[in-house]
C-alpha cells in the first residue's frame, strides 16, 4: 500500500515533557509542575525537563533533517495565560510565534493540542479547576486567544488530551487532596464540564470562520474479551464503552450515551446537569479524531475479583485499572509486554483504526503511539532496535487498515525527542532522539539521534515502507 500523497508524517512531544523554563518570561505553574516537584529528588521534574523553550531550534532542524511533514505539540496554557484566565503573558505569545514560524519555514504542519494535563495553577486555586463552571470559560477565552493569534499558521487544532485520564487521575486536576470518595464524583463532574468545553470550543473555532480543523485526542487502548463466554465479549464491549467510545459518543452525537448515564447512576457518581448543558453540547461535530493508541488489554467478567491488579498492581499500566463489579483485567499470552507491561500489539492498532472509523466515518489522526524502554548510550550511539521492530509493525497496520478503507491523515509516534515520562521520569524513554541527561542530571541535555530516527527518515522517504 502507498500512503496517500498529503499524508503527514510526524512525532509526537507536550509542553510540559520537554519545555522547562517552568517559570521563566512570566510562566505561571500547573498541575503537571507541581505533580512533578513531588519526587523531584529521584524523579526529573518540569523545571528544565528537556530545555526545549531554549533549544527550539535545534529540535526543528532535527526535525526537518528527519524528513517530518508535521509536528505534534501543545501550547502550554499558563506560559499564554499566567493565571489560566487573567492577564495574557505577552512573552508567551511571542515564544509559540517564534515556534510556529520555524516550523512552517521547514515545512513542518504543526499539529497543537490546546491543553495536555498542565492545567494552571491558578485555576485550581480560584475555582478548584474543572470542577467549576468558570473553568470552562476559561478555556474558552484561553482557546480564542490561541486561535487569534496561531491559526494563520496552526490548521490542526486538538482541544483536550486525554479527558479520560485526566478525570480519573486527581493529582492532574489538582484535588488530590480531597477525599477519595469525594474525588471520585468530582472526576465525573470535571469529566462533563471538560465535554461542554470541548464542544464550546469547537463551535467557538467555526463561529470565528478559521480555516482548518479541530477535534479531540482520545486515550485509546483496544480491549479483548477474556474468553468467548458471552459474558467476557460483552465486558470487553462495555470496557471500551465506557473508557473509550462514552467521549467520543457524547463528541460525535452531541449528548452523553444513556449506557454511560445508566453506569453512573447506578454508582451514585452521576454528574450534574444544569439546564440549557444538553444544547451546550449539540452541534460541535469534531471535524477529526486525534488518537493516543499504544496497548491493547484483555478483560473478562468481574466475578471474584482477582484480577491483575490485585495480584501485580505496581506492574500494571494506569489504564488497565480494575472495576469492580464490571471487569477484571488480564495479560495476553499471545503479545510481549515491556517492563511496565504495556504490550506490543501491532494487529491490535489496524483492529482499534479499523473500529474507530466505522464507528464514527471521521478522519483520524493517530497522535501518540510509542514504545517505552531504558534505552542506553554506546559510544556516542543508541541502538533502539526493539523500537524500530515496534514502530515497524504499527506502519505496516496503518497500511493495511487504509488499503481496508479508513481514512488516515497522520502519525506522529510518540515521542519526537525522548520526554520526561508523565509517570516514570527520564529513564522511560520513547524517543526518537536521545536526549543526555539523567533524572538527577541534567548535563548538556545533547540531542542525539538514535537508530530508529535513522530508521524512520528513511520509512519517510520511501512514503511509509518499513523494509
Ligand atoms: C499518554 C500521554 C503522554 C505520554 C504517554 C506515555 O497518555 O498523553 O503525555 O506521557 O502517555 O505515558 P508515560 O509517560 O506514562 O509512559
Amino acid at each position: 500500500m502507498v500512503f496517500p500523497k498529503k499524508f503527514l508524517w510526524g512525532a509526537s512531544t507536550s509542553a510540559f515533557q520537554i519545555e522547562g523554563a517552568y517559570d521563566e518570561d512570566g510562566k505561571g505553574l500547573t498541575t503537571m509542575d507541581i505533580r512533578s516537584f513531588k519526587d523531584s529528588d529521584t524523579i526529573a521534574d518540569t523545571k528544565i525537563a528537556m530545555d526545549h523553550y531554549h533549544k527550539y531550534k535545534e529540535d526543528v532542524a532535527l526535525m526537518k533533517e528527519l524528513g517530518m511533514t508535521a509536528y505534534r505539540m501543545s501550547i502550554s496554557w499558563a506560559r499564554v495565560l499566567p493565571d489560566g484566565d487573567g492577564e495574557i503573558n505577552q512573552k508567551g505569545i511571542d515564544f509559540y510565534n517564534r515556534l510556529f514560524d520555524e516550523l512552517v519555514a521547514n515545512g513542518i504542519t504543526p499539529i497543537v493540542t490546546l491543553y495536555h494535563f498542565d492545567l494552571p495553577i491558578g485555576l485550581v486555586k480560584q475555582y478548584g479547576g474543572f470542577q467549576s463552571r468558570k473553568c470552562i470559560d476559561a478555556f474558552v477565552k484561553y482557546a480564542e486567544i490561541c486561535f487569534t493569534h496561531f491559526g494563520d499558521r496552526v490548521k490542526h487544532w486538538l482541544t483536550i488530551n486525554e479527558q479520560m485520564v485526566i478525570s480519573n487521575l486527581p493529582a492532574f486536576q489538582g484535588i488530590e487532596a480531597q477525599e477519595k470518595s469525594i474525588r471520585e464524583k468530582a472526576g465525573w463532574q470535571t469529566y462533563h464540564h471538560m465535554c461542554i468545553a470541548h464542544a464550546l470550543v469547537v463551535k467557538k473555532y467555526r463561529e470565528m470562520g478559521m480555516t482548518g480543523g479541530i477535534g479531540p485526542v482520545l486515550s485509546y487502548s483496544t480491549y479483548y474479551p477474556a474468553s468467548v463466554d458471552p459474558k467476557d465479549v460483552l465486558t470487553a464491549k462495555q470496557v471500551e464503552n465506557l473508557k473509550v467510545f462514552c467521549l467520543m459518543d457524547t463528541h460525535f452525537h452531541g449528548k452523553h450515551p444513556q449506557y454511560l448515564i445508566n453506569y453512573l447512576t447506578e454508582r451514585d457518581l452521576m454528574f450534574t446537569m444544569e439546564a440549557g448543558d444538553e444544547a451546550l453540547l449539540a452541534n460541535a461535530k469534531p471535524d477529526f479524531i486525534g488518537l493516543n493508541w499504544y496497548t491493547t488489554g484483555v478483560v473478562g467478567a468481574y466475578s471474584d475479583g482477582t484480577d491483575i491488579n490485585d495480584a501485580k498492581s505496581e506492574l500494571m499500566p494506569r489504564r488497565d485499572r480494575n472495576m469492580p463489579g464490571v471487569a477484571q483485567f488480564y495479560l495476553n499470552p499471545y503479545v510481549e509486554y515491556n517492563e511496565w507491561n504495556w504490550n506490543t500489539d501491532p494487529e491490535g492498532l489496524r483492529y482499534a483504526l479499523l473500529g474507530m472509523w466505522e464507528r464514527y466515518h471521521l478522519p483520524l489522526l493517530i497522535v501518540e503511539n510509542g514504545l517505552g524502554h531504558r534505552d542506553t548510550l554506546e559510544n556516542g550511539e543508541v541502538h533502539d532496535t526493539y523500537r524500530i521492530k515496534y514502530l515497524s509493525g504499527m506502519i505496516d497496520n496503518m497500511s493495511l487498515a487504509i488499503d481496508d478503507g479508513v481514512e488516515l491523515m497522520a502519525y506522529c509516534p510518540w515521542s519526537f525527542i525522548d520526554v520526561l515520562s508523565s509517570s516514570n521520569g527520564i529513564e522511560k524513554r520513547y524517543g526518537l532522539v536521545y536526549i543526555d541527561r539523567t533524572d538527577s542530571d541534567p548535563k548538556k541535555l545533547e540531542r542525539i539521534p538514535k537508530d530508529s530516527y535513522y530508521w524512520y527518515q528513511k520509512c519517510i522517504k520511501n512514503n511509509g515502507s518499513t523494509s
